[in-house]
């Protein structure tokens, strides 16, 4: 097994079963060691019902980190990030990527943003933008439909065909990234799944479409496409192990009508394991 050294930058959403709630415990089960900058410090992640939650932007505390652990030596095999609590951040991530990442170290980015169509509470255009220039150094990006609009400037839609598929991941693509993978493409009602593209190839993984909106899906995924990724799984190959884990977390949730603020993925972690197994 490959053992990696990621650096995971988001938020810690107290709770939420979100971000670094969810990348810590996902990226230790596919046995990487995971350090993190938290970027922000919320009550509960900012979606669904919730109101009035605390949100403490960690920005300042960023660059400090990064000194002392230039001091220390240290170096990271991958930087994973997620939502950042300010569009400053984005600059910062950067300066780790080309200070502190091992020569040949990966750069994952989800670009969480917004869902349906619409950004997340408290971020705007300016976010979406500086999120969308972290993208152009990237590796693999993970963008859902409306992450891939809101950044590339494209119409959202919710009725499409593969031509507008194509379109958003050439301009994603265009941002810069090496690889896209974007989530939550579905053609028909009964399914959705994601399609991976690399070097001009893209296929699209179909899954079961689960008729319920659950918080923390591309947070799952994406953790577990970095886990598998950084295995030594190939892109395609990763891409399907994240999708098939994501499932499972949803199908873990799907009895309990009260847990409507993420999903169980703790329940898929074995599966995951042996996933990674095989
Ligand atoms: O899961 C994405 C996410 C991450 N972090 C925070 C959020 C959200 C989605 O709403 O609010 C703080």
């Amino acid at each position: 097994m490959a053992y990696k050294r990621i650096l995971t930058v988001q938020d810690v959403s107290c709770l939420g079963q979100c971000s670094l709630t969810v990348a810590l415990p996902v990226l230790s089960a596919c046995g990487h060691e995971t350090c993190i900058i938290p970027s922000a410090v919320l009550s509960t992640h900012t979606g669904g019902s919730f109101s009035g939650y605390t949100f403490r932007d960690l920005t300042e505390d960023i660059p400090a980190i990064c000194r002392h652990w230039q001091s220390q030596g240290v170096s990271f095999d991958a930087v994973y990030a997620g939502y950042l609590g300010s569009r400053k951040q984005a600059a910062y991530v950067r300066q780790i990527c080309e200070t502190l990442l091992r020569p040949g170290g990966k750069i994952v980015v989800d670009p969480a943003m917004g869902d349906n169509g619409v950004l997340y509470a408290g971020l705007d255009g300016a976010y979406a933008a500086a999120i969308a220039g972290l993208c152009a150094g990237a590796d693999v990006i993970l963008p859902n439909i409306t992450e891939a609009c809101l950044m590339t400037g494209l119409p959202y839609r919710e009725d499409y065909g593969e031509d507008y598929i194509q379109d958003l991941l050439s301009a994603l693509l265009d941002l810069g990234a090496r690889s896209v993978i974007l989530t939550g493409v579905s053609y028909e009602p009964g399914s959705t799944g994601v399609v991976a593209c690399k070097e001009g190839e893209s296929r699209l993984y179909r899954h079961p479409r689960i008729p319920r909106m659950f918080h923390g899906t591309g947070d799952v995924y994406a953790s577990a496409f970095v886990g598998a990724w950084l295995q030594g799984r190939e892109l395609f190959e990763a891409a399907k192990i994240a999708a098939d884990f994501t499932v499972a977390s949803i199908g873990q949730t799907l009895d309990d009508e009260e847990h409507w603020y993420g999903v169980k993925f703790e329940l898929a972690l074995p599966g995951l394991i042996e996933a990674l197994k095989e």
